[in-house]
This record gives C-alpha cells, sequence and structure tokens, in this order.
C-alpha cells in the first residue's frame, strides 16, 4: 500500500497540555508516528512516498482566509508578546459576550480554539501545511488510480472546523481529501470516522451539503470531549439534510456494542453509494488508550479493515488519534492489512 508519509510532523512538539487542571506531557506526541511507520511497513509492504507540494488551495477550499493567517502566524505574534513557552488560549467569547474584535494574541488564541488540550508551537504550521500536503496527495493518487491510500501525519485532523482549532487538530485533514476528490471529479464522497472522538470538524464543515456525507462512531458526547458535539439526533441541516449520521456508543463499549453501530455506518455507506471514502483513521478504540475507555482489541481492527474493504470503495485512510505506544502500530497496521485482504 502507497503510505504517504508527512517527515515534517515534528516541527509540532508541544511540551505539555491541559489536562484535569494540570500541564501533563502531550498525549499526541512525535513519537506516534514512527512507531506506526515501522509497523506499517512490516504489515502492509508500505512503499513510503514524499507528498508533493499542492500550495494553499486545497487547504483554502475547506478553511476560512482569516484562520490559516492565524494558525501561520500565532506562534510568531505569542512570542514577539515575551511569552515563553507554547501558546495556549485562557479566555473565550462565551454566549453572553458583546463580542468586539479584540487584538491581544490572547483574545486571537481564544476565538479560534474549542478547548485548551492543545499547543500552538513554533513549527505547528509546518507540520500542520505537510499534513495537508500529505491527505492531498493520498487523495490525488487514490482517485486517479483507485488503489488505496493512507496518509501518515500528525497532527491529527478531525477537530478542526473551518475556522477552530482544538482537540489537537488544526487542519481538518479529511475534510480536505474529500473536498480534493470532489475537485478532481467525484459526485460524492464519505468520510467515515472510527477515532473514539466525534468527528466534529467534518460534521459542521459538511453540515449543510449533500455531496460529502459525515458519519462518526463515537463515545457519547455526554460524557466525552467534544461534549457540545456528536449527538445522533445531527442529522444535517438543508442539502446536508440526512447527510451526517452520528453513532454515539455508551463508555466501556467492546467490539459487540461497536460492531452494531458499525453495522449501522456500514447500511448507510452502502445505500449512499460514494464515489470514494475516507477512513479517519484514530485507534483509540482500543482497550489500552490512556484518555479514552472502549474496548476493541487488535484483531477487532483487522475486522474493521476487511469489512472497508468489502465496500470496494476508492479509499483513503488518513490518521487521527491513538496514544498508547505500545499498541498504536499494530492497530493501525491491522487496519491496512485486513483491507488488503
Ligand atoms: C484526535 C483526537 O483523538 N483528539 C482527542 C482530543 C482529546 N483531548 C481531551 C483530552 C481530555 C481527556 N480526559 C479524559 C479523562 C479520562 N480519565
Ligand atoms: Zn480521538
Amino acid at each position: 500500500m502507497r503510505v504517504f508519509f508527512n517527515a515534517r510532523h515534528d516541527a509540532h512538539d508541544g511540551a505539555g497540555e491541559m489536562h484535569h487542571g494540570r500541564m501533563v506531557p502531550c498525549f499526541e506526541n512525535a513519537r506516534r508516528i514512527p512507531i506506526i511507520r515501522d509497523a506499517v511497513a512490516h504489515a502492509v509492504q508500505a512503499q513510503l512516498v514524499d507528498p508533493a507540494d499542492h500550495g494553499m488551495d486545497p487547504i483554502r477550499a475547506i478553511h476560512d482566509a482569516d484562520y490559516l493567517d492565524f494558525i501561520e502566524n500565532a506562534w510568531g505574534a505569542w512570542a514577539k508578546a515575551g511569552n515563553k513557552g507554547d501558546a495556549f488560549p485562557y479566555v473565550w467569547p462565551s454566549a453572553g459576550f458583546s463580542g468586539g474584535k479584540p487584538e491581544h494574541i490572547s483574545a486571537r488564541l481564544g476565538q479560534f480554539a474549542i478547548s485548551s488540550d492543545t499547543p500552538i508551537t513554533q513549527g505547528t504550521w509546518k507540520a500542520a501545511y505537510w499534513g495537508a500536503q500529505t491527505v492531498t496527495s493520498a487523495a490525488d493518487a487514490t482517485w486517479h488510480d483507485g488503489e488505496a491510500s493512507f496518509a501518515l501525519t500528525r497532527p491529527p485532523g478531525h477537530h478542526a472546523h473551518a475556522n477552530r482549532y482544538g482537540g489537537y487538530c488544526f487542519l481538518n485533514n479529511c475534510a480536505i481529501a474529500a473536498q480534493r476528490m470532489i475537485s478532481k471529479g467525484a459526485k460524492k464522497v464519505a468520510i467515515l470516522d472510527i477515532d473514539y472522538h466525534h468527528g466534529n470538524g467534518a460534521q459542521d464543515i459538511f453540515y449543510q451539503r449533500g455531496d460529502v456525507l459525515t458519519i462518526s462512531l463515537h463515545a457519547d458526547p455526554t460524557h466525552q470531549f467534544p461534549f457540545f458535539m456528536g449527538y445522533a439526533n445531527e442529522t444535517g441541516r438543508n442539502d446536508g439534510q440526512g447527510a451526517n449520521l452520528n453513532i454515539p456508543l455508551p463508555g466501556g463499549s467492546d467490539f459487540g456494542a461497536w460492531g452494531q453501530g458499525y453495522a449501522k455506518a456500514m447500511q448507510k455507506l452502502v445505500t449512499w453509494q460514494p464515489d470514494a471514502l475516507v477512513i479517519a483513521l484514530g485507534v483509540d478504540a482500543h482497550e489500552a488508550e490512556p484518555i479514552c475507555d472502549f474496548k476493541l482489541q487488535t484483531d477487532d481492527f483487522k475486522r474493521i479493515g476487511q469489512m472497508i474493504g468489502r465496500l470496494g470503495l476508492k479509499t483513503v485512510f488518513a490518521m487521527e488519534g491513538g496514544y498508547a505506544h505500545d499498541v498504536i502500530g499494530h492497530n493501525v497496521a491491522a487496519v491496512l492489512s485486513g483491507y488488503l485482504n
């Protein structure tokens, strides 16, 4: 399988994140990527491919110009204001505030952030920009010849909205890949998000569009990040009515419960008949994951890959969450090798 590889991923190197009121080392860290790369190399005879530079167009097709300008320049503004270390927000434009257009970097961080778990570091933009190039190259290759691709990149993307970052995400890689295939001629593309957390970014980006189906299986947001989105009654609006499917599952779910939800997702994909599929490939539903509480096993990830393969669709996989270093490589490799069998 072609593995498009973001060799600049480690430019994003947060020292810590806010977790239960304290700073802890980032769960989403650079050590994840070589672990996954090595496991995948063995399992699926990966050909590592360097992404081409497609410039800003594929990114601008999804994200707002003022947001992109902010993400590119935030760390510089933060450092120029005399701050040491990574940039974090501490105040947000909450309901009841009148708004205004504050220019202070701390206000801007709150304006564009959904959460306090996501550092902006000196190289964040570089890593995220090349991540977008990585998924764009993967989407181009798969759309062109039909063979599946895996975009191995970090930071992840599925929590990023058109104008919001957070949940460790800055640019919505899966949305960029889906839109890229539409720009190349796909009439309908589906995004299937199997990360433990809800794919709020893609849901919001495509919520009123009928040409991109978004499906997410995730921990019930009543008890899990992102909390304020991801409920079953969010089904799309206007042209997008019926083109968003949320499948929230209770905490502690094993593959019994997860598989039942997954069957609904598969059924929706079969009836909707997309021209191409993007998989938001988070493996944080595994039982060993540190910030999650599902109970999937490595063999279950293999079954997931097999079921995706049986759909027979042009498929782009893009790396999302997965933080347990002992198992993430095996779990990603299980999905991809299952897909190929
Ligand atoms: C891409 C992705 O997987 N992003 C996840 C972002 C989650 N950030 C919030 C982490 C807070 C975890 N608190 C869980 C408590 C478990 N005891
Ligand atoms: Zn996740």
